[in-house]
């Protein structure tokens, strides 16, 4: 079969044995969120319909009530990850406190612990924008068959096992790594299959994109705003062009393909930003560095920030390695 036909789950089963602890669990867990991917999808699909079907709080002609999309992801995904008994506790983004799965249950052998932001950039659904899911994994550090602790998941970025993100836009596409590079699947809606499309995904090394919500100008340091202005001065190859979608997924993911440098700094009025260090930074640090891109705070590398707290939030500058490190240039003059 040629490359360009495979598809995910056939992916999966080819690439398991490159995983250093083979034991299957991985793929299995990642062919859930698969499949919580492709329900959602189903549903973020059928967002422009609220007119005709009810908006959140409605009941609906089968007299089920309708919810807000973000709730609605964060449900099936925590659904289908405890329904199908792969891993051992979830936090989300959507939840204050991370959840124990089975933890009564001594028979629960699951290693690994799952993070994620079902929908992020959700206020785009109303005016049809794109928006994504990020999905963060690690092995779990206490005993496997006791109950998961807060510290399995305030690990470090660079421990993360894999690591993706599906984004819902113009065509749906998951995108994942698990240390080996970046693959991206798209779906078939016709047929409910994901095919790769996108074999080792690369941010080029420099690109001519800044992403930046410039409504927070007058509030970033002044080493953004000097890195702003370098972006937008008459020299060379600049200035450079500006694009923000705001939503941190589908800002990547044009960035990755096209090269350009996302931020979301620190400002007067948000002392660490507004990005989560676990659930939005960590696993697109993890993609952009797997991508030969780069991803800091401004100062220090993203992976390598020690969590304090799961709803922790960080300064994030990710994308084009030469474009991040010159961004990293003036913060670091005038942090
Ligand atoms: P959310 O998790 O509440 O959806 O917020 C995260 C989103 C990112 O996707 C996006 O890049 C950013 O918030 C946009 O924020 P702003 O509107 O402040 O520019
Ligand atoms: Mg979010």
């Amino acid at each position: 079969m040629s490359r360009k036909n495979k598809t995910l789950g056939e992916y999966i089963i080819e690439n398991q044995a490159s995983f250093k602890y083979t034991s299957g669990e991985l793929s299995r867990l990642i062919n859930s969120i698969r499949l919580a991917a492709k329900v959602v999808n189903h549903e973020v699909n059928k967002a422009g319909l609220v007119d005709i079907i009810g908006t959140a709080g409605d009941t609906n002609i089968q007299g089920e009530d309708q919810q807000k999309l973000d709730v609605y992801a964060n449900e099936k995904f925590i659904q289908t990850l405890t329904n199908r008994n792969i891993v051992c506790g979830i936090a989300s983004e959507e939840e204050d406190d991370f959840i124990s799965i089975n933890s009564q249950d001594e028979n629960n052998q699951n290693k690994y612990v799952v993070l994620i932001d079902p929908l992020d950039g959700s206020s785009n659904i109303d005016v049809n924008v794109s928006v994504g899911t990020i999905f963060s994994i690690y092995r779990r550090i206490t005993p496997v068959g006791t109950p998961v602790r807060i510290e399995d998941f305030l690990q470090k970025g660079n421990e993360q096992v894999a690591a993706g993100y599906i984004v819902y836009g113009t065509s749906t596409m998951l995108v994942y790594t698990t240390g080996h590079g970046v693959n991206g699947f798209t779906l078939n809606p016709a047929i409910g299959t994901f095919y790769l499309s996108h074999p080792d995904m690369q941010f080029p090394k420099d690109g001519n994109i800044y992403s930046v919500n410039e409504g927070n100008y007058i509030h970033f340091p002044q080493g953004v705003k000097n890195y702003i202005k370098y972006c937008q001065m008459e020299e060379e190859d600049r200035p450079y062009t500006s694009r923000y979608i705001g939503s941190l997924v589908s800002d990547f993911h044009r960035n990755m393909i096209k090269g350009g440098i996302y931020m979301y700094p620190k400002s007067s009025k948000n002392s660490n930003g507004k990005l989560r260090l676990l659930y939005e930074c960590n696993p697109m640090a993890f993609l952009a560095e797997q991508a030969k891109g780069k991803a800091s705070d401004g100062f220090t590398r993203i992976l390598d920030l020690e969590p304090i707290e799961l709803h922790q939030r960080v300064p994030f500058f990710c994308g084009s390695k030469n474009m991040v490190e010159k961004a990293e240039e003036f913060m670091q003059k005038n942090p």
